[in-house]
């Protein structure tokens, strides 16, 4: 595929301003016919061709105003249709298409998911419908009739409002017409049929709309879809209250489907979700899948504002609408539940996700400049970093500059496909400052390494904190430059009590904003040595360097008034000490004393107060970000092995503290999925899993029991994956088959129980995961199957997958080869499991080039795995 570069857009030559489709829905011969109303656009180039965007598209029929084109006025193949010499005056090109729905295994345009007819079409999924211009910058308004046989489709939805329904007289089949007042660019474009079963509620809007809310999903599940329509209202009325933003149409529909490349799409009024993130009961969902059902629904209605009435003028403007709709999902869900653990939950996702991606072969900036598959850019470094920029954003400016910019960029780009350039505009506008320097952000790619260091000088009663950043070369960028780093900090007494020190370079809100490559602060009045707490909240996506000693991460992790930096302080006492015992051959677990008594003492004093937050302090580092601090040759039996016996040794330690948290935190309440309750199950499993590290024998028996005795999904799961920790026993393997007898009737159910044996560190889980693709609940073809089975083994599951045998990379490369015939984002997804290959030990790198030289000698492989294959070995 060629490269597509930032720096060549031009508009559109020409413009459509009305879209009317009529579809003739049909299992394997779909017709579309499409009117579009076609004038050439005053910024384009006034006597260029018409080139509109097709792919696997056949061409029964076209005509300019009602009138056929001769032979050899136009050109159609099946990735364009060519009009040599169009009008130069407004006109109205009909253009009738045949697709094939049930053929379609790319999941991408027109297809069927168990029956039901949809469509996805971000980011160039439209182009399988029609001929078009296929691109973000070209708005149109849409009217969409929709025709089906009434026993095979009996809903049929639009985006818009609906208009006009009925039989077709005579025949088995029906219609419905819908209308999308608001202009929007074709990848908002969707389309649903099917036999759904669906529940609705009115809402009001703040500004006086009467509207209806409703869930569509598969018959017999609606009592399933409840959760997400409670989540839905709550993110409408959020929106309205924190970002004044009402809803725009007279309804607002989300359906599910069972196969679905992505979360979930934002197409404008009618929502299309993986079910995954719909589908809710206590007997099939975690509280993790609660919370992540609420995160989806909110993100992808917050796109109604940022996303569609603004939306990208090109597709590398993604983070545009990615990274500030993540935002504004986040700060949804840190204030419907708990604000510090959210917080620690998305900087865990994004140490997990996004760091390594920006310090591997595929690191990218968050606005990248060229491109050759799209569908490879909706990454972490888009979303999660993109969002971590808006956060930044906010506390450079501060909040009430940070809001009015905002309320600017809402009222200036309404209707608009607008740059990052005029969304930054609209801030520096609101706060008076220039952003130029901020705006680097979006242009450097990799992780800045920020190290700081203090000296306490007792007789000036001073102390300086020295700061310095610096960022590693990355593809295509050798050279970097400093960036603006908001530091949130704050001095912590080793005692614990105040300390009134002052430096007039932060400000009233303890921000520090360093934005050259070295700086210092100077406090005065420092009545003690104080312990510096830096980054507070992780006030930057930065990796930081700070030398505490094993005290003064005590006294933060006791003391810091900031909860996520007291969660810091032990995550960085556990890393330091499983990098160290990484480094070993034999791991002593005593070394964890230390630890487990800090963990100890922290139980004591916090645990039944904020549940939630204890079970993220009592979570060790992952073997990924060990292997990340470890950076280089890294050995994942090693690291596994360190983390082993710290865990066993603090779980041991505080097996009589677990004992009795696990009996106070029990509940004999009905399950409720509220954050309260969620966090005291989670806290209650944490336990158990370190009992069970502690003592196996002890574990098993809390696990069976558990594991029996569970009323929730939560509860029975979490001792489905401590029983995948036990040494391996018929007991262990019998709690397997009882779930999969329990749950073979309930696919998202599965998955789960596909995922973690996928992830089982132990020699024998390849073979498992082999067999468990000849299970007859697997579909190569339903990406949820395959990210719960392939994905968990290639992306949790550390020791197996890079199996210094190369066994794990080659049947990594096998999949993706077999995958791309038939689904290529998918596939191309799963090639990412690659990105760390450099980093690993010798032998290992071996192998998994090996596996990537291998894929990359296919012969006609989609762009979307050839772009990441080769980038990766590049
Ligand atoms: N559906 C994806 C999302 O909402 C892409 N827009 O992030
Ligand atoms: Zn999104």
């Amino acid at each position: 595929a060629p490269v597509v570069r930032l720096v060549d857009y031009r508009p559109s030559d020409f413009l459509i301003d009305r879209v009317e489709l009529d579809v003739r829905l049909h299992p394997s011969e779909t017709r579309i016919k499409a009117i579009l109303s076609i004038r050439p656009n005053p910024a384009g180039r006034a006597d260029a061709p018409l080139i509109l965007d097709g792919d696997e598209l056949r061409l029964l029929d076209l005509a300019v105003d009602g009138t056929a084109l001769p032979p050899d006025a136009f050109a159609a193949t099946p990735q364009n249709l060519t009009l040599f010499d169009p009008p130069r005056a407004p006109f109205r090109l009909t253009i009738e298409t045949v697709v094939d729905p049930s053929a379609n295994t790319k999941l991408m345009g027109l297809y069927r998911s168990g029956g039901v007819y949809c469509t996805q079409c971000e980011a160039e999924g439209f182009r399988r419908i029609t001929y078009f211009l296929d691109r973000p910058d070209v708005l149109s308004v849409y009217t969409t009739r929709i025709e089906a046989e009434a026993g095979e489709a009996p809903v049929l939805l639009g985006n818009g409002n609906p208009v006009a329904a009925g039989a077709i007289p005579g025949t088995s089949r029906h219609f419905a017409v819908w209308e999308d007042p608001h202009p929007k660019p074709a990848y908002l474009f969707a389309i649903v049929g099917g036999r759904l079963d669906r529940v609705a509620e009115p809402y009001r809007t703040a500004d006086g709309r009467d509207a209806e809310i409703a869930v569509y999903v598969e018959p017999g599940k609606s009592e399933r879809a409840a959760f997400a329509l409670d989540a839905l209202r709550r993110s409408m009325r959020w929106d309205e209250r924190v970002f004044g933003r009402n809803y725009d149409l007279d309804v607002f529909n989300v359906v599910a489907v069972s196969d679905f490349n992505m979360g979930a799409m934002e197409n404008k009024g009618l929502n299309i979700f993986n079910d995954k993130y719909v589908l809710a009961s206590p007997q099939t969902a975690t509280d993790t899948d609660y919370a992540n059902i609420e995160a989806i629904i909110a993100h992808e209605y917050f796109h109604n504002w940022t996303g569609n009435r603004i939306t990208c003028r090109d597709w590398f403007q993604l983070c545009l609408k990615e990274g500030l709709t993540v935002f504004r999902d986040q700060e949804f869900s840190a204030d419907e539940r708990s604000r510090a653990v959210q917080r620690i939950g998305d900087v865990r996702t994004l140490r997990a996700r996004q760091f390594p991606e920006d310090a591997g072969p595929l690191s990218h900036p968050v606005r990248p400049t060229e491109y050759r598959e799209i569908n490879n850019f909706y990454t972490a470094t888009v979303y999660e970093k993109g969002a971590e920029i808006i956060r930044m954003l906010k506390s450079h400016i501060g909040a009430a500059d940070f809001a009015r910019g905002m309320n600017l960029y809402f009222e200036r780009c309404d209707g608009t496909a607008a740059t990052v350039e005029e969304f930054l505009a609209c801030f520096a506008e609101a706060s008076g400052r220039d952003l130029s320097h901020f705006a680097r952000w979006y242009a450097q790619a990799g992780t800045p390494r920020v190290v700081v260091s203090g000296t306490y000088d007792a007789g000036g009663r001073t102390y300086r904190l020295d700061l310095a950043q610096s960022t590693a070369p990355t593809p295509g960028q050798p050279l970097k430059e400093p960036v603006v780093i908001p530091v949130a900090l704050g001095l912590v007494a080793e005692d614990g009590g105040r300390l009134d020190a002052h430096s007039p370079r932060v400000r009233d809100d303890g921000v520090f904003v360093l934005d050259r490559a070295s700086d210092s602060i100077l406090f005065s009045d420092v009545a003690s040595r104080p312990v510096p707490s830096v980054f507070r909240g992780l006030s930057a996506p930065v990796r930081v360097a700070l030398d505490l000693s094993d005290a003064d991460l005590l006294t933060l992790l006791r003391h810091d008034t900031d909860p996520f930096n007291r969660w810091q302080a032990g995550q960085s006492l556990a890393t330091r000490l499983l990098v160290r015992l990484a480094g070993v051959s034999r791991p002593d677990g005593a070394e964890a004393e230390g630890l487990a008594q800090a963990l100890l003492a922290f139980l004591r004093g916090n645990a039944e107060a904020d549940p939630a937050f204890a079970a993220q302090v009592l979570s060790l580092p992952s073997e990924a970000e060990i292997a990340q601090e470890i950076a280089a040759d890294v050995d994942p039996d090693a690291i596994h092995r360190a983390r082993k016996a710290v865990r066993a040794h603090v779980g041991g330690a505080l097996r009589g503290e677990l004992m009795r948290l696990r009996d106070a935190l029990a509940s004999s309440a009905p399950y409720s999925p509220d954050a309260a309750s969620a966090g005291r199950r989670s806290l209650r499993n944490m336990a158990l899993e370190l009992i069970a590290a502690g003592d196996s024998g002890a574990g098993a028996g809390l696990v069976a029991a558990q594991y029996r005795d569970a009323d929730n999904m939560t509860d029975r799961l979490a001792a489905l994956a401590v029983n995948a920790g036990l040494p391996p026993s018929a007991e262990r393997e019998a709690l397997f088959q009882d779930f999969y007898d329990r749950y073979r009737a309930e696919p998202l159910v599965l998955d789960k129980w596909f995922a973690i044996q996928a992830a089982m560190p132990e020699d024998g889980t390849l073979e498992r995961v082999l067999r468990l693709m000849n299970d007859p609940a697997f579909s190569i073809t339903n990406p949820n199957r395959v990210r719960s089975l392939v994905g968990s083994f290639a992306l949790n599951n550390a020791t197996q997958f890079h199996r210094a045998d190369g066994r794990g990379y080659a049947f990594l490369a096998d999949m993706v080869v077999a995958l791309d015939g038939t689904n290529p984002q998918v596939a191309a997804r799963l090639l990412t499991a690659f990105g760390t290959w450099r980093t690993m030990s010798a032998e290992r790198r071996q192998g998994a080039e090996a596996a990537l030289r291998r894929v990359a000698s296919k012969p006609d492989l989609s762009p979307d795995v050839s772009d990441i294959v080769h980038r990766s070995l590049g």
